[in-house]
């Protein structure tokens, strides 16, 4: 099909790049801390099998263990008890998994205030300048929150008053799940949600709204300074965990250079 060959004559010659949103999954991969009384998820971890030695002399393998919602991951709408009739990540069509990506970047906004919320109102000018958000597409939420993941306490921003994260005003994720067209919303942050969220009424507004409307989440990207702000096409790549609440994933943009 010829526009498979010219996609590919495109990568070969630089005029399409692949531009890699996911950060590295290690055991120094910064991980959620909700407060008490609620249950937390672990973080990844690798354990040996055999490295070239008397386990096995010539191979080199690992058992990992990680949390559902660790790193660059993918949110499904069962992970909300909204979205508790909706579909698990391993039921999410692979066709809504390669999709356009918009970015709204309110990077010098966080940078002075953490507690940064966008609202409709940001959305809104966004669009008079840009156009409509994509049918199908991911809303992505540039933060400057990434630049912060090689280090876990400043990542997740915690004092005695809790995480101090940018997220979104309960009214925007409503309206975005709602009234917008789009797939899902990704961001930069240990969560779609703020740091403060769980405060929110309702508390998690964009995890309630968003997979409560059968929409999806992704969680701790990187490079979004790389991207577009229109017409990147956006590859999330969860593993189709059989009842699973979401998935590590490897999330890849093609743009136009
Ligand atoms: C469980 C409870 C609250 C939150 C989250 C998970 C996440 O951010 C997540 O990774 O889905 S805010
Ligand atoms: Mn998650």
């Amino acid at each position: 099909m010829t526009v498979l060959s010219d996609l590919l004559s495109a990568l070969a010659g630089g005029s399409v790049e692949v531009v890699d949103l996911t950060a590295p999954l290690s055991e120094a991969t910064p991980v959620i801390q909700l407060p008490p009384p609620f249950a937390n998820t672990r973080h990844f971890a690798l354990e040996e099998i055999s490295r070239y030695d008397d386990r096995g002399p010539a191979w080199y393998w690992n058992d990992i263990s990680t949390g559902e919602h660790v790193g660059t991951h993918f949110d499904a709408p069962v992970h909300w008890v909204t979205g508790r009739e909706g579909v698990d990540v391993s039921q999410v069509p692979a066709r809504r998994l390669v999709a356009p990506a918009v970015v709204i970047d309110k990077s010098e906004e966080c940078a002075d205030d953490p507690d940064f919320l966008l609202t409709v109102e940001h959305v809104e000018a966004w669009q008079a300048e840009h156009g409509s958000l994509p049918d199908g597409g991911w809303l992505l939420y540039r933060t400057g929150w990434a630049s912060r993941a090689g280090d876990a306490g400043r990542f997740l921003n915690a004092n005695e008053t809790g995480p101090h994260t940018p997220g979104l005003a309960p009214d925007c994720a409503r309206w975005l799940a709602q009234t917008a067209p789009i797939l899902g919303i990704g961001v930069e942050t240990v969560g779609t949600d703020a740091g403060a969220a769980h405060s929110f009424d309702p508390p998690f507004p964009c995890h309630a709204f968003m997979l409560g409307a059968g929409k999806y989440g992704l969680t701790q990207l990187a490079n979004l300074e790389r991207l577009p702000v229109t017409g990147a096409v956006l590859i999330a790549s969860p593993l189709p965990i059989v009842r699973g609440s979401g998935s590590p994933a490897r999330v890849l943009a093609l743009v136009v250079r």
